[in-house]
C-alpha cells in the first residue's frame, strides 16, 4: 500500500494564515468557523460497521425490510467488542465532536435470545459504559425490520393485532432504553422511528395502514417518559426494495404527524424522488418545527444509502442550516452503509465529508451575499457564490485536522491500511 506523507506543520500553518486573510477580506472569520466546526455534534451510525447485521440471536430466516448492504469486504465486525474497536479507530481519524447511533439489534444479551419487546437498558449497559468512558453520547433506534414478525412487510401498521402490538411494545421498550441512555449522558438521546411498511404493487387499501400507524405511534408516545432525555423522531421514505408502490410512513404522513404531535421530523437525504433534494425543505419545515433530525446520506438511483461525499447536495444542506442559523435546531446524523469497501474507511470518508460541508458553509460570506441580493445586485451575488468555490477552503480544513491532532490530508489512509492488515485481516 502507498504511504502518504504527512503535511509539514509549518506549511499547514502558513497556508492557513494566507487563507484566513482571504476570508477576512470577504468579511468571514475563519477562526470562528473552526470553533463552530469543533463544537457541532455529528451522530455516527453504528450500522456501517457490520452491514446493518446486529448481534441478535435468531432462529428463523428474516426479510431485511428493504435494508440491504451489498459487498463482502473482509473484516466485518462480528460482535459488539469488535464494533466498538472499529468505531474507536474510525473516530480517531475524524476531527469532530461525535455521537454514536445504535439500533436495537446491537443489544448485548450474552448469547441469550431476548425478544425485541423484552429488551431493556441492561442489554445496552456496555454501550452506555463505553459512551461514558469515551465522552461519546448515544442515540438510538428501534429495529422494526429483519425479524420474522416483519416478514409480511407490515409492522406498526399491520392489520394483524398480534403483530402490531408486538411492534408497539418494541417501540416502548426502546423509548425506555433511550431515556436511560439520555439520563446516563446527561442530555437527550435521539430515538428515531423508521419502519419498512409498504407494498410492492398497487394496494387497494392505502388508508387502513396509515390509520393503524398513527394509532401505534400514539400508543408508543403515550408512555410518559422524560423528553429531556428521550427525544422521539419519525423518518419517512418514498420507496424501498419491496415497497416500490406504497410506503405507509410517507413524507406527508410524518410531516403531519410530527406537527400535530410535537415530535421531531427526520429528513433522510436519500428518501425522496431520485432527483429531489432536501435543502429547500429545511426553511419550510423549520418555520413550523422547533428542530429536525437529519440523516445525511447519498441516494444513487434506487439506493438511498451510499457513502456520503462532499457534493453539492450535502453542501447545500449545510449552507441552508448555517444561513438560517439552524445548526442548534438540527440533530445531525449519518445514514449510509457499504460492505464493498473498507468499512472504517467508509465511516471516515462519509463523516469527514459532512464536516467539510459544514466548514464550507461556515466559511461562506453570507452577509455580503445577502446584502448584494437585497440591493438587487444579482449578477454580483452569483459571481461571488462562484468565486467562493475556489477559495482556499482546503487550507482551513487542513488546519482543523492539525488543531485536532489528526493526520493532515490523505495521511489518515496509512492508519486505515495498518488496521486492515493487523486487525480486519485476522478476523
Ligand atoms: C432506512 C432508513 C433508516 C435506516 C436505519 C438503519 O431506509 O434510512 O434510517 O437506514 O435505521
Ligand atoms: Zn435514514
Amino acid at each position: 500500500m502507498e504511504n502518504f506523507r504527512e503535511k509539514d506543520r509549518r506549511a499547514v500553518e502558513a497556508a492557513y494564515e494566507a487563507a484566513k486573510a482571504q476570508y477576512t477580506s470577504l468579511g468571514v472569520d475563519a477562526d470562528a468557523a473552526l470553533a463552530v466546526l469543533a463544537e457541532t455534534p455529528i451522530s455516527v451510525h453504528c450500522w456501517q460497521g457490520d452491514d446493518v447485521g446486529g448481534f441478535e440471536v435468531q432462529e428463523e430466516a428474516v426479510d431485511g425490510g428493504g435494508i440491504m448492504a451489498t459487498g463482502d469486504f473482509p473484516g466485518r465486525a462480528r460482535n459488539a467488542d469488535e464494533l466498538r474497536a472499529d468505531a474507536s479507530k474510525a473516530f480517531s481519524l475524524i476531527p469532530g465532536k461525535l455521537r454514536f447511533n445504535l439500533h436495537a439489534i446491537y443489544a448485548e444479551t450474552d448469547g441469550e435470545r431476548v425478544e425485541r419487546d423484552r429488551l431493556g437498558p441492561e442489554h445496552f449497559r456496555r454501550w452506555i459504559d463505553w459512551g461514558k468512558a469515551n465522552g461519546v453520547a448515544l442515540d438510538f433506534n428501534p429495529t422494526f425490520f429483519a425479524h420474522p414478525l416483519a416478514n409480511s412487510g407490515y409492522t406498526l401498521s399491520s392489520a394483524d393485532e398480534n403483530v402490531r402490538s408486538f411492534w408497539v411494545r418494541h417501540g416502548i421498550a426502546c423509548r425506555r432504553i433511550a431515556e436511560v441512555m439520555g439520563r446516563a449522558q446527561g442530555g437527550p438521546c435521539v430515538i428515531n422511528h423508521w419502519i419498512p411498511d409498504g407494498a410492492k404493487d398497487q394496494p387497494t387499501d392505502r388508508w387502513g395502514p396509515r390509520q393503524r400507524l398513527m394509532k401505534s405511534l400514539d400508543e408508543m408516545l403515550a408512555v410518559p417518559l422524560d423528553t429531556a432525555f428521550c427525544k422521539d423522531a419519525v423518518e419517512s421514505k418514498l420507496f424501498g426494495i419491496g415497497s416500490e408502490d406504497y410506503v405507509v410512513g410517507s413524507h406527508e404522513f410524518y410531516l403531519s404527524y410530527a406537527l400535530r404531535r410535537g415530535v421531531v421530523l427526520c429528513l433522510d437525504m436519500g428518501h425522496f424522488h431520485p432527483t429531489e433534494t432536501i435543502h429547500d425543505k429545511l426553511s419550510a419545515v423549520l418555520t413550523f418545527q422547533d428542530e429536525i433530525l437529519l440523516h445525511v446520506s447519498r441516494g444513487i438511483r434506487w439506493d438511498s444509502d451510499h457513502v456520503v461525499v462532499f457534493n453539492d447536495d450535502v453542501r447545500n444542506v449545510f449552507l441552508e442550516l448555517v444561513r438560517g442559523n439552524a445548526l442548534a435546531r438540527t440533530n445531525i446524523a449519518l445514514d449510509f452503509f457499504d460492505a464493498s469497501i473498507n468499512r472504517i474507511g467508509a465511516w471516515v470518508i462519509g463523516t469527514r465529508s459532512v464536516l467539510k460541508a459544514l466548514l464550507y458553509a461556515l466559511l461562506e460570506p453570507t452577509e455580503r451575499l445577502r446584502n448584494m441580493e437585497a440591493d438587487g445586485d444579482l449578477a454580483g451575488k452569483l459571481a461571488l457564490l462562484e468565486e467562493t468555490k475556489t477559495l482556499p477552503f482546503g487550507a482551513v480544513w487542513d488546519m482543523h485536522c492539525l488543531n485536532r491532532g489528526l493526520p493532515v490530508g490523505p495521511a489518515w489512509l496509512n492508519e486505515m491500511y495498518a488496521y486492515e492488515r493487523d486487525v480486519l485481516g485476522t478476523r
